[in-house]
């Protein structure tokens, strides 16, 4: 048997390595190509992990341990084999084992496509605490959808986005498990009968003339650092209910059998490729009723086969809702529960609102999602009924509570101007609401969702957002990583809080000079990819200044483009002042209708053609636009960043993650008091930061009172209307003059949008211009430079998903640890 870390055997896994390559593709090792030796790698590294698999789950089975199941539409898990061998503690092994084979592990390792099935930060989050939760050696499901297709894939054509399916299952995923025994039938649409049942005298309801989809799940292994314990992603597949071939075969109707199965695929086709933004499709919510009762389903099942009172299920599960996105788990629990299992109203509403919990990811106004009532009603007849009755009872209490308070129904019903409101009923029905970062649970209190607060404030908690260090420093960063273990131990890999003793380094000259060069050595590494992806030559000595993020007008990535194009206005105007080199760098994706969006990416990279083609400014800016950003190619550009760019309006960034993987990997943030900026710049100290901006009061304000005018402030700062102006002058479109029509009109006219600039780009122009005449001349002086980078991993001990986790166990979730002890 193949054992792993203390017990790795590098000759037995060559063998399996290469019996494998015989096996799946009747190959020598030396004649395979590397995709099929990631594949023969990756069988290996599995068969490792199933006996802990194995093994965890035997002993959260004894041990009839709690279980949280995070209910999520997005896992954006990144490459698994890299990240598990690290887990595993068995990568430098494995890499030499590969090396005395003539096999470069990297090269391996970029065979494997991304796991994209999310958008951005939502996604990246849930990736980040199933890492969190296996380290911790708590037991734990990620429940979600196996998308056909997952995040597209970006190409930049002429400076246009263009996307491409994301084929990411094309060669077969060699991590996961189909668990065809576990499959369950999801029920749409048809109609309701009510039935008094003769001998209980119970109302029953039964459903007919529905469509029924067979929910098939996959499994893939979640590792924990070095604890031996392998939590589960549980994926569900979409198939056609079969019996149809044959039946349909038989009648010579092969035509709608085919049909048939198709219709069912579609409803897992393809993750909706849009971030903080709500779009009312109809297959959208079939896709999370889909994914969230076979996931009801299963959980009771698990429960029920040891357990055999229904009514106790909160004791061993604790539903967590990933933002609104699974909130129809509410009433499909009631429904299990009432329908299926037999408990009347009271009883199951008591099961439910001790089991779920919902965290909140935004206050943005267009990303609220709220479903038409007669699509809702049409697709879930019975859900809807439930819903229904969930708002009429939490009517009445606000009738009761508040009476003669109308405004108040109004406000806080579920079932509202027609359509279904799922954060009032994610919130009515949830026993914990978090938002996740301190200023954003603040604005959710005092704000957005003021009058539930008022209404039950011992539901609302804040749980700020965290990262893994295991992937953004122990995996994307490797002599960063090794650096800080010679210097503090290997302790912060599971303990990130160790970090804060590099703060006596910080002063130690020879430590700064080792930090900088790492910095300087992982710059030389993004500089040949940006070579190898972009033909441009960068310089590694430059400031490599980085925004990646998705494409929202709210973070403000036009922002920065009007500075670059300020600065390029300068260096030209003025070729004689001293101007230290820069390289910023950008990468995002836009939503595939998103049409500002796309219009900036396209001014991007514009404004990169003519900065980058020009000669007269030897060098000084260089402007790269990284093509299809996602998690493998961002372990390089945190590991490269020098500044890190997080400049959404204040109140508007409900946390923000990147933030946490550019200051542990030693980058300082430029950025707005927003989302845990505010708790950043607080741990590291303001003097290691570089905040600009009006604050998230001043923002609201404005907002609620209005008395924000952009066309002022145009006409009062010529160089700031002079960038503007070249929006429409040419300069960046060859001469057309529409190109950027939809951006200038964002900025300045009123009759475009309700109001002109709505994120206040104009308003924060000259103080984030400041804000980057500091951060040159901090740059210049290495010695302060070095300071603040190095402080600024020494301070980040706060921001990993462990912290973050540890924090729901204890609040949300109450579990236990289980240990997992090796078998032999
Ligand atoms: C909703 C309905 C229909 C289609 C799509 C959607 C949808 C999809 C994705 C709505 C929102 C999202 C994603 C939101 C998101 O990523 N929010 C981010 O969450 C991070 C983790 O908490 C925060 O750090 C970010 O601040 C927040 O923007």
């Amino acid at each position: 048997m193949l054992m792993y870390s203390d017990s790795f055997e590098k000759e037995t896994f060559k063998e399996t390595v290469k019996d494998n390559v015989k096996a799946l593709f009747r190959k020598q090792i030396e004649e395979a190509t590397p995709q099929q030796i990631f594949q023969a790698v990756s069988y290996a590294v599995k068969e490792i992990i199933i006996d802990d698999w194995l093994t965890t789950q035997a002993e959260y089975r004894k041990k009839d341990a709690k279980t949280v199941y995070y209910m999520s539409m997005e896992f954006l898990m990144g490459r698994a084999l890299g990240n598990n061998l690290i887990n595993m503690t068995a990568y430098k092994e494995v890499r030499e084992a590969l090396e005395e084979m003539n096999i470069d592990l990297n090269v391996i390792e970029d065979q494997e496509p991304d796991a994209a099935l999310g958008n951005g930060g939502l996604g990246r989050l849930a990736a980040c605490f199933l890492d969190s939760l296996a380290t911790l050696n708590y037991p734990a499901y990620g429940c979600g959808i196996r998308y056909r297709y997952g995040m597209f894939k970006q190409k930049i054509e002429n400076g246009y986005q263009v996307e491409t399916p994301d084929d990411w299952l094309k060669e077969g995923n060699p991590f996961e498990l189909r668990r065809e025994e576990y499959a369950k039938e999801v029920r749409f649409g048809g109609t309701i009968r009510f039935e008094k049942d003769p001998e209980t005298g119970k109302d029953t309801f039964i459903q007919e003339n529905y469509e029924s989809v067979r929910a098939v799940p996959y499994d893939m292994p979640i590792v924990g650092y070095g604890n031996h314990v392998v939590n589960t992603l549980r994926i569900w597949d979409a198939e056609a209910i079969t019996n149809f071939s044959l039946d349909s075969f038989d009648r010579g109707d092969y035509h709608k059998a085919v049909e048939q199965e198709n219709l069912a695929k579609r409803i897992v086709d393809v993750l909706y490729p849009n971030d903080n933004h709500y779009a009312g499709k109809e297959l959208r919510l079939k896709q999370q009723y889909f994914f969230i009762s076979a996931s009801l389903q299963a959980l009771i099942a698990k429960y029920k086969k040891h357990h055999d009172d229904i009514r106790k299920l909160y004791e061993k599960v604790a539903i967590q809702m990933n933002d609104t996105h699974p909130t129809v788990a509410v009433p499909e629990l009631m429904r299990l529960l009432i329908d299926v299992e037999g408990l009347d109203w009271e009883e199951a509403w008591e099961v439910t609102t001790k089991t779920c919990a919902y965290t909140n990811h935004t206050i943005m106004a267009e990303a609220l999602e709220k479903w038409p009532m007669d699509l809702f009603s049409r697709l879930l007849p019975r859900i809807f009924q439930i819903v229904q009755e969930i708002d009429r009872r939490f009517i009445s209490e606000i009738r009761a509570k508040y009476p003669g308070q109308e405004e108040k129904v109004e406000k806080m019903s579920i079932l509202w101007g027609g359509q279904v409101r799922m954060a009032h009923m994610a919130i009515i029905a949830g026993y914990s609401v978090n938002g996740v970062a301190r200023l954003h649970t603040e604005i959710l209190k005092g704000q957005e969702l003021k009058d539930f607060y008022e209404m039950m404030p011992e539901k609302f908690n804040n749980k700020t957002n965290g990262i893994t260090q295991r992937r953004f420093l122990l995996h994307g960063n490797p002599l960063l990583a090794d650096w800080v273990t010679g210097r503090i131990g290997d302790g912060w890999i599971t303990d990130l809080s160790k970090l804060e003793n590099l703060k006596v380094l910080v002063n130690d000259e020879q430590a700064r000079r080792e930090f900088m060069q790492i910095k300087y050595k992982n710059k030389v590494r993004l500089a040949k990819y940006i070579k190898e992806h972009n033909g441009i030559n960068v310089d590694p000595r430059s400031i490599f200044d980085v925004q990646v993020k998705r494409l929202h007008e709210y973070k403000r990535q036009l922002l920065n483009i009007l500075h670059i194009m300020y600065l390029y206005n300068q260096i030209k105007e003025h070729p004689e002042m001293s101007f230290y080199p820069r390289t910023f760098i950008f990468g995002a994706k836009a939503a595939a209708g998103y049409l500002r969006a796309k219009e900036t990416i396209k001014l991007i990279n514009s404004v990169a053609d003519v900065v980058n083609n020009d000669r007269s400014i030897n060098g000084k800016l260089k402007i790269v636009f990284i093509e299809d950003y996602r998690v493998s190619n961002a372990e390089l550009l945190f590991a490269a960043a020098d500044v890190s760019e997080q400049i959404s309006t204040a109140s508007k960034e409900a946390s923000g993650t990147g933030n946490m993987k550019f200051m542990l990997n030693g980058a300082p943030t430029l950025g707005t008091m927003d989302g845990a900026n505010v708790e950043i710049v607080e741990e590291v100290g303001a003097e290691n930061a570089f905040i600009f901006g009006l604050s998230s009061q001043e923002v609201i304000n404005y907002e609620n009172n209005g008395g924000y005018n952009p066309v002022d402030i145009y006409f009062n700062d010529w160089e700031l209307k002079r960038v503007i102006d070249q929006l429409m002058d040419g300069t960046y479109s060859g001469g057309d003059h529409n190109m950027y029509r939809n951006l200038y009109n964002s900025l300045l006219n009123t009759q475009c949008t309700d109001r002109a600039d709505t994120y206040f780009i104009l308003k924060d122009f000259r103080s984030y211009v400041e804000a980057q005449k500091k951060v040159e001349a901090a740059y210049r002086d290495e010695n302060r430079w070095s300071k603040i980078a190095m402080m600024n991993t020494a301070c980040s001990g706060k921001f990993t998903s462990d912290r973050t986790i540890e924090e729901y166990v204890k609040d949300i979730w109450k579990l236990e640890k289980v240990g997992v002890s090796l078998v032999q």
